[in-house]
């Protein structure tokens, strides 16, 4: 029999998520068991919980959404969560390459940890009552103490920008729904960029002149009404091949749809955002996505239907919820990409 201490270690990435208040980072994670469940493509992943806290996020999360179409709350504190990640020997065209390079023979495996942080310790003006959510993949030898001692914001900040620092790859989730609002994306973008560049600096891990970490950048809320159509403007919304025929952005149009975004007239300092992640990050290194952690609506006929795809009401109190079913879309995807990108990578410091 194989027991846990037998196991060989799992293979380990670091990525930390970045985002906006209210841009869904936490939804986005609430959708990855459904995300995981609802695979296309030949992908085979399990998720399960390597803690009870983050067994109990996945359960809890995926009922709230699924059963009550209820969307998370916004979050406050700080919530650690542990996640693995288990293929079996790879079917889909991300697990080829990886199949003499798995310590696990017959399966890959990944482990997940994430912090879902609050406060305004990433807006350009701190202490605003804002919070960003960190998802944090980590080298078992990094040690998790960051926050168990409760430290005041300032060691907080610290030690959260300590940890983005060490970050093999970064989720950057992009809400052009918020971005049309009051609260521009760059004014939680720029100071930790600046900081985050600073410290990858001082800890010697910056690649010709430019932060190494990989970057998965998704735009959010793509079943949004507003995000959809201007996706459908563009051109860059193309029919799924599922059976639904839900509309997807593939990966090479999405970094086109991305640009769009930033410079529409209406698009805010959405620009800058754009411009930041072109001089700090390398092109080689980043890669788009058009994501949405709920989906369309798909109503009794089982098809997408482009007169009624909004998969959020409102109640009458003014709450929003979830319409119908949850089937996430490039929710997983992300993840896998950052994941194959830092294995073909050389290791950094
Ligand atoms: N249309 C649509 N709305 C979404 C989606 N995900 C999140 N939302 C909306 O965005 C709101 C904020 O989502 P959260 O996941 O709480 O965002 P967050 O970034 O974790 O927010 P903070 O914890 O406050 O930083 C939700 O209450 C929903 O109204 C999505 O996939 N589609
Ligand atoms: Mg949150």
């Amino acid at each position: 029999m194989t027991t846990a201490a037998s196991q060989p270690v799992p293979r380990i990435a670091r990525i930390g998520l970045w985002g906006a208040p209210q841009s869904g980072k936490t939804t986005f994670l609430a959708a990855l068991q459904i995300a995981i469940v609802s695979q296309s493509n030949g992908g085979d992943w399990t998720i399960a919980g390597a803690t009870s806290a983050a067994s109990d996020f996945l359960s809890f999360n995926t009922s709230l959404m699924n059963r009550h179409h209820t969307f998370p709350s916004a979050t406050t504190g700080v919530q650690e969560l542990r996640w693995r990640f288990v293929s079996p020997a790879p079917p889909g065209r991300f697990w080829r390459r990886w199949l003499n390079r798995t310590d696990l023979p017959g399966q890959t495996v990944f482990e997940v940890e994430l912090f879902d942080v609050s406060g305004g310790m990433f807006a350009s003006v701190p202490n605003s009552s804002t919070s960003l959510a960190q998802m944090s993949v980590f080298a078992e030898e990094d040690g998790l103490d960051a926050f168990d001692d409760e430290p005041d914001e300032q060691n907080s900040n610290d030690q959260l920008l300590e940890h983005l620092a060490r970050c093999d790859g970064l989720v950057y989730l992009f809400d052009p729904v918020r971005e049309r609002s009051s609260q521009d994306a760059y004014d939680f973008f720029q100071r930790t960029l600046e900081q985050l560049t600073s410290r990858s600096y001082e800890m010697g891990r910056l690649r010709d002149g430019k932060l190494p970490h990989h970057l998965a950048v998704c735009v959010t809320k793509f079943d949004d009404p507003t995000v959809f159509r201007k996706a459908h403007h563009c051109g860059v919304a193309l029919t799924g091949n599922d059976r639904a025929m839900t509309p997807k952005v593939p990966e090479n149009l999405a970094g086109e749809f991305f640009r769009k975004l930033c410079s529409d007239r209406d698009a805010g300092s959405a620009a800058l955002v754009h411009g930041s992640i072109e001089r700090y990050f390398s092109s080689r290194r980043v890669g788009y996505f058009v994501s949405s952690s709920i989906g369309f609506y798909v109503g009794a006929s089982g098809v997408f239907q482009k007169r009624d795809f909004s998969n959020v009401e409102t109640t009458p109190s003014g709450e929003a919820r979830i319409r119908g079913q949850v089937l996430p879309i490039n929710v997983l995807e992300p993840f896998l990409w950052l994941e194959e990108q830092i294995r073909q990578s050389v290791p950094l410091p």
